[in-house]
């Protein structure tokens, strides 16, 4: 998915930053719905610096805009696992930490568990982290398992014979095969970070079983179809299911949207912003990843976007409502159920993707 947004506009460039700021242009390619209103026209504002924003839904879509070069972005939020592999094919440049003193106000557990992907942090801060879990709709659930019946395992997906109760009120997974085959291999009691093909194929097959029953195959649109009763169940990413969830109550529509992470565990994920090795602007990119670290403007963003942040300065600005809630904070007991993921190397990325394609084409 890709719109084009042209935030700034010419006349927040009389209102701050020198002559040179003036000419300056910022080029930021990050996630859909995640960052919140108002924080790029204050950034422009401030700075001077025009920006200009662009959105895409997954790491594949990304990946090939920076593996293909000259991608004329200057910050990209790629997730942890998929920045590896692009930190070893030379895709971004080192952070100039100097110009970066909003880092202090980072958590130093979550940046150590990002170290796992780039050590030293050399290359990324955590923008937003999450987890991938269900959403569902409540009511759905309850017509169709009873009231009783309380979402709490990837069963609700993955056994085919309560799935396809869900098949006429709409069931969608995301379109990320490194997040969907882990699942299914986790519930089958496979290790969800093998890369054995037999584990895969296992997932695949488990996917292909539950095939009839998915509505599509897409890792944005879930959230207004959610939020409008379009779909009842889910495979989403934590934050989305929550401005879902949200988005009825503002609409005070009825529907009453539900995340869970599930008690066989779930992935857990940070998305990281870098700054490509052949950025046009890197020096805005120092400024606008320094600004977004601010902690009030942390906290702005995942007041808005319902996600978890790595910025411990910012949480007493984090409503209560959010930084309390299991789903998007979880407590020590669910995360210990959390798994992270691994790159995948050539093969199994070439394996994975052949499979992918057979199970959306159901062929
Ligand atoms: N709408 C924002 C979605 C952010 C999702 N991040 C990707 C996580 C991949 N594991």
């Amino acid at each position: 998915m890709h719109k084009r947004y042209l935030l700034a506009t010419v006349a927040a460039f009389a209102t701050a930053g020198g002559a040179a700021a003036q000419d300056q242009t910022l080029n930021v390619f990050n996630w859909s719905d995640y960052i919140a209103e108002g924080v790029l026209d204050q950034f422009t504002e401030e700075t001077g610096i025009a920006v200009n924003y662009d959105v895409y839904d997954s790491n594949e879509t990304l990946e090939a805009r920076l593996l293909a070069g000259n991608s004329g972005f200057d910050v990209v939020v790629p997730t942890s696992d998929f920045m590896q592999r692009q930190i070893a094919a030379g895709v971004y440049q080192p952070l100039d930490k100097s110009r970066l003193p909003n880092l202090e106000h980072m958590d130093d557990d979550l940046m150590a568990a990002a170290e796992n992907y780039d050590p030293g942090n050399e290359y990324g801060v955590i923008y937003m982290w999450g987890t991938t879990g269900l959403g569902y709709n409540a009511d759905a659930v309850a017509e169709r398992l009873g009231e009783d019946y309380e979402v709490d395992s990837w069963e609700i997906l993955f056994d085919p014979e309560i799935v396809s109760q869900f098949e006429d009120c709409g069931v969608t997974v995301l379109d990320a095969p490194s997040e969907m085959l882990p699942a299914a291999m986790n519930y089958l009691g496979l290790d969800p970070r093998s890369t054995d093909p037999d584990d895969l194929e296992a997932g695949a097959a488990l996917l292909e079983e539950i095939r009839p029953h998915i509505r599509y195959f897409h890792s944005s649109q879930y959230i207004s179809d959610l939020a409008n009763g379009n779909v009842c169940l889910s495979v989403g990413w934590s934050g989305d299911v929550f401005q879902a969830r949200d988005r009825a109550a503002e609409a005070e529509n009825g529907v009453e949207v539900g995340y869970i992470i599930p008690e066989e565990g779930a992935l857990q994920w940070f998305d990281m912003m870098g700054i490509p090795a052949d950025a046009p602007n890197p020096d805005a990119a120092h400024e606008f990843i320094n600004f977004i670290m601010r902690p009030e403007i942390t906290a702005e963003i995942t007041n808005y976007v319902w996600y978890a942040n790595a910025n411990e300065d910012s949480l007493s600005m984090v409503d209560e409502e959010i930084t309390s809630d299991p789903g998007i904070f979880p407590p020590e007991e669910v995360r210990a159920r959390l798994w992270t993921a691994q790159p995948y190397d050539v093969r199994t990325d070439r394996l994975v993707t052949r499979i992918w394609t057979r199970i959306k084409t159901g062929q």
